[in-house]
């Protein structure tokens, strides 16, 4: 006898790509060896959980079975790829999500022990000597290696959150080429100092055929300077601001056969998804459905997970997951657009989505209790309901359809990326969340704690007095997260 472990197990799905049938394969699996919820995550990818020893490797083996699999969505390697999902941002969308596959396969562990132990590969010979990876070598990387590409003026990926960050930049209606960011990375631990969430810096601009080459060799300047010694200092913004940013990069262009030019100009405009039907350039129409958190289930009045099995059954689009918890139906034909809008109907999708309010369509809130072991507070279980009664605050200040980004986490690991949100809440125990505010609406900017162990009449107290100044005496166009900035930490800036 041995104790009943379970397991949760991720996808690796750079870009967040999942074809219908990948995702009609899924679902018996859901049932017979996991909770039965997906759970799609901020990293655009699927989580499943209460994965039972004995029914490991025949879950994977499933998986194999569709094209899927679960390399490095953990451990200290690089992880599920990000990529800004709406084709609609961009002309060259296509060009540059695909990039999300090619640097995921570019820094993927070379060992083939994944498929020696779970798909009954060829056995290694005991007496080999270890497999040769020329990135993680025998050492793998010091921490968890994070790579995000956004297309701007959409920074639905939070790009300055990102170990490494590539951002489009379009010259002349077609791609030039990407500015690298580098240090982006928000997990810290309460009461330690020398953890914090920290922005990504500016590194320089290459272009498009120097991105892998770039991204690799910084993973490589991480795995050679990063700190070994000490997890808690272990990612690559504490190997910048250890080594400092120009060191960092001159031994990044020490590597490469080729310096960064000078960073190019962009801006965005928007960072929550962009909600129903949207056409692209190339006149192909793609539909964003809300998923709460991420959680796919039914509810009595907005059956999401009976409503994708359909449309997947339906084989008219494919499915994209977007780094908000959601889910695209992609590049569906003008003719096919009544079929989807009639599964959509019959489901509730359209009128209960409508019907929400934005605060809600652009919260995020992770995992938390009960499967993660690290939570100290609730997340996507309590959220919910937290905003009803932010909702109610928002109608009584005539702010209902301010698009106020909130989010909430168990803990200080950041896995909502709460720290660049207008309103964050990090979790200090049960019931008790640090109140943070000040963080703009695009991901510019970090938030600051306004106050700390808050419960939950606290909070709706702070935040009723706030927004009801916020209503009465904000700027023109100007947002929550600005207001509070200006009104609240403008002083202590100085
Ligand atoms: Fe995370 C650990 C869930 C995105 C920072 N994260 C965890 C673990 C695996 C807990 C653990 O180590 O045992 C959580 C599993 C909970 C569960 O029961 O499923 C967990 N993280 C998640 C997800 C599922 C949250 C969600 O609700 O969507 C996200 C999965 C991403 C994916 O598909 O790969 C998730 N985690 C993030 C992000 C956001 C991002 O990557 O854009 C962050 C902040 C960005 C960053 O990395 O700095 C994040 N997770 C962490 C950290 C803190 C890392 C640090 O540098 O200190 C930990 C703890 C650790 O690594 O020691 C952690
Ligand atoms: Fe768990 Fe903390 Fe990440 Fe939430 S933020 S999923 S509580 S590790």
């Amino acid at each position: 006898l041995e104790p009943a472990y379970s397991f949760m197990i991720r996808l690796r799905l750079p870009g967040g790509d999942i074809t219908p049938q990948q995702w009609l394969g899924l679902q018996p699996l859901l049932h017979e060896n996991t909770t039965g919820i997906l759970k799609i995550t901020t990293r655009q990818t699927i989580q499943v959980h209460g994965v039972v020893k004995s029914k490991l490797k025949p879950t994977l083996q499933w998986f194999n079975k569709y094209g899927l699999d679960t390399i490095a969505t953990c451990g200290d390697v690089n992880r599920n790829v990000m990529a800004g999902s709406h084709p609609a941002t961009s002309a060259f969308h296509e060009e540059v999500h695909a990039f999300a596959v090619k640097i995921s396969e570019y820094l993927r562990p070379k060992t083939k022990a994944y498929t020696e132990v779970w798909l009954d590969g060829e056995r290694l010979d005991e007496n080999a000597e270890s497999e040769p990876d020329p990135l993680y070598q025998n050492r793998y990387l010091p921490r968890k290696f994070k790579v995000g590409i956004a297309i701007p003026p959409h920074n639905e990926i939070d790009i300055f959150t990102q170990d490494v960050g590539l951002i489009a930049i379009e010259e002349n209606g077609s791609l030039a080429g990407f500015n690298v960011t580098v240090g982006g990375g928000l997990g810290c631990t309460h009461g330690n100092p020398v953890t914090y969430p920290r922005l990504a810096d500016m590194l320089g601009f290459i272009k498009p055929d120097q991105v892998l080459d770039t991204v690799w060799q910084i993973a490589a300047v991480q795995r050679d300077n990063g700190n070994r010694s000490d997890r808690r200092q272990a990612r690559v913004k504490y190997t910048i601001d250890h080594m400092g940013l120009e060191a960092f990069k001159a031994d990044l262009e020490s590597r490469l056969e080729f310096t960064l030019a000078a960073p190019r100009s962009f801006a965005f405009n928007s960072r929550a998804d962009y909600y129903g039907w949207l056409q692209d350039h190339k006149n192909r129409w793609h539909y964003t459905l809300f998923i709460e958190n991420g959680r796919v289930v039914d509810t009595p009045e907005y059956r999401a997970k009976s409503a994708l099995d359909a449309i997947a059954a339906s084989n008219l689009c494919k499915f994209r997951l977007t780094g908000n918890q959601n889910i695209m139906l992609l590049n569906v034909a003008a003719e096919d657009k009544a079929a989807i809008d009639t599964i959509l109907e019959s489901h509730g999708i359209i009128k209960t989505q409508a019907a929400l309010m934005p605060i809600r369509t652009h919260a995020i809130a992770c995992v938390a209790l009960p499967t993660c072991p690290l939570a100290l507070a609730e997340g996507q279980r309590y959220l919910p309901e937290l905003l009803s009664k932010v909702e109610m605050l928002l109608e009584k200040y005539a702010l209902t359809q301010d698009e106020i980004s909130i989010r909430m986490t168990g803990c200080p690991n950041g896995c909502g990326r709460p720290y660049v949100a207008e309103i964050g809440m990090v979790g200090r125990s049960v019931g008790h969340y640090d109140l943070r505010l000040g963080g703009d609406r695009l991901g510019y900017r970090l938030n600051t704690v306004y106050k700390e162990g808050l419960d939950e009449s606290s909070i709706l107290s702070t935040l009723d007095s706030l927004l009801a100044v916020y209503a009465r005496e904000r700027m023109e166009d100007e947002t929550f997260g600005d207001y509070c900035q200006r009104q609240l930490f403008a002083q202590t800036a100085r």
